[in-house]
């Protein structure tokens, strides 16, 4: 234990920073993300993260950033390639997300991502109070609450998984599934998104451990674990701070008269990620349009997609797909000068992005598996005069919460064809009324909401043998 080591300690994959390069060499930035905005006032009353720094720092060592102890685990390129690229993106990634993917399962992946857990667990170990608080995030490191109750067996271990937990059906597959599930149990409280990822969670923990179910408690070699749903937020507040800048509004305004004119516009922001049901919004649109070529006049669709995980060939087979499909409808339904859909790979600053949610009076969001998504919250808080409507698919986590959104269903083209017509020619009392209640809902759970309560359910719990 070191002098400073009381207070929390998170542990995630990636360390809240970014690395810019310039001239005389590089400096860090804070990486934008709610979990990063609602962690650092906690960390800055004593604390510290620890995380890969990336895959340009090689035996980094831990510094100050922001008043934050950052804390770095380096990783061996062959680390890297394994643990994260292989059984991370593409083992644990498709698995979680209803395979929509098939899972590739590897042995030489699963023993990098036990050595990269073990190695995350004695860094952790060494520099955390062995009485103390420390929360743990995402598939990554799932074997690490049990890794880190053995070192320390007093300690507060929560753990929060970000995307969903699949059902039985699908967690069965993965033949290290009993070493994924003790790794998991090594934690007081677990949190999911969902009320249905916690449960399926106990379900295969009943079923693969022979585990105890009282509640939402479950009882595994004489400790017990809570589970329970916590779903995420964001920092709403700053997304409203935003719109009222008079430069973003200014950004909106000119996006507006350059696009829309007074065509309606659709919009969608995503990683490129298959997860995200892009492929399916777009032949969607096209469905719209073969039935109603005017339509073509009336809106455009902008989608931007986020370059994510380049190096993996189901995210280029992606990327493919969907320029082919772009391509395909702009040159049946486009004329000189107007196409219905303007597509955009690249990452964009945030204040952009949020000048393109207050321009856009239609957001599309068709995942076909999310843990929560964030973009339809990110909407939501930028449309603070009310206006504006939400499309949102029915499996991701936020229409849990969402219910006012226009719900749907992403394989049934015929169906988000229809719900984008309806969204098109939608009354403003109707898109107001829908919008109102979504500002509500959002209101009252900001990602400091949903950090204090986590932290909260799992300060409260005792550290109990039974
Ligand atoms: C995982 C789970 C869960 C996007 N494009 C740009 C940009 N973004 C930001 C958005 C948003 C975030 O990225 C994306 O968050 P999502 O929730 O939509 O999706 P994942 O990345 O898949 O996140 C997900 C989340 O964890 C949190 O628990 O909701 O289900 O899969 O914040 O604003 N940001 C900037 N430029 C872009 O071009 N600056």
């Amino acid at each position: 234990m070191t002098p400073s080591s009381h207070g929390l300690t998170i542990i995630a994959n990636r360390l809240p920073v970014q690395r810019v390069e310039h001239k005389d060499g590089f400096r860090w930035q804070t990486s934008p993300g709610g979990l990063v905005s609602s962690m650092i006032p906690v960390l800055r009353q004593g604390g510290r993260w620890i995380g890969w720094g990336g895959s340009h720092t090689q035996s980094l060592q831990p510094f100050r950033h922001e008043d934050i102890d950052l804390i770095p685990v380096s990783l061996q390129p062959e680390e890297v390639e394994h643990y994260y690229s292989g059984f991370s993106n593409r083992t644990l990634w498709p698995l979680f997300h209803d395979a929509l993917r098939p899972p590739e399962f590897h042995r030489r992946w699963w023993r990098s991502y036990q050595n990269v857990n073990r190695k995350f667990a004695k860094i952790a170990a060494e520099n955390m109070d062995p009485s103390g608080t420390c929360w743990v995030h995402d598939f990554h490191l799932q074997l690490l609450p049990s890794l880190l109750r053995e070192q320390h067996p007093r300690a507060k271990i929560g753990f929060f998984l970000h995307i969903p937990f699949p059902p039985t059906e699908l967690f069965a597959q993965l033949p290290w599934r009993v070493h994924l599930l003790e790794g998991m149990l090594g934690a007081s409280l677990i949190g999911f998104q969902t009320p249905f990822g916690a449960s399926n969670f106990r379900n295969v923990a009943e079923r693969f451990l022979g585990a105890e179910l009282d509640g939402d408690d479950i009882y595994y070699r004489g400790r017990k674990t809570k589970t329970g749903s916590f779903p995420i937020s964001i920092d709403t507040e700053s997304f409203e701070e935003m719109t009222r800048r008079p430069s973003i509004q200014a950004m909106a305004r000119e996006l507006r008269a350059d696009l829309g004119g007074n065509r309606k516009i659709l919009l969608g922001i995503d990683r490129l990620d298959y997860t995200k049901g892009i492929d399916m919004r777009l032949r969607a649109i096209e469905t719209l349009l073969i039935a109603n070529p005017n339509l073509a006049k009336e809106f455009v669709f902008i989608q931007v997609g986020v370059p994510s995980r380049e190096n993996v060939p189901d995210y280029e087979e992606l990327r493919s797909r969907i320029e082919s499909i772009v391509g395909r409808i702009n040159g049946r339904f486009g004329e000189p000068g107007r196409v219905p859909v303007q597509y955009l790979y690249r990452n964009l600053p945030i204040q952009s992005l949020v000048s393109y949610y207050m321009a856009a009076d239609i957001m599309v969001i068709t995942p076909l598996r999310d843990g929560m998504n964030l973009v339809a919250k990110e909407y939501v808080a930028s449309k603070t005069n009310n206006e504006g409507c939400l499309i949102l698919s029915e499996f991701t986590g936020a229409a849990n919460e969402f219910q006012e959104a226009l719900l749907v269903n992403p394989h049934d083209l015929d169906g988000v064809a229809n719900t984008l017509y309806q969204a098109i020619k939608m009354g403003t009392a109707e898109g107001r009324r829908r919008m109102l209640s979504l500002r509500h809902k959002l209101h009252r759970n900001n990602v400091f909401h949903w950090s204090k309560n986590f932290l909260e359910s799992l300060g409260e719990l005792e550290v109990v043998r039974v």
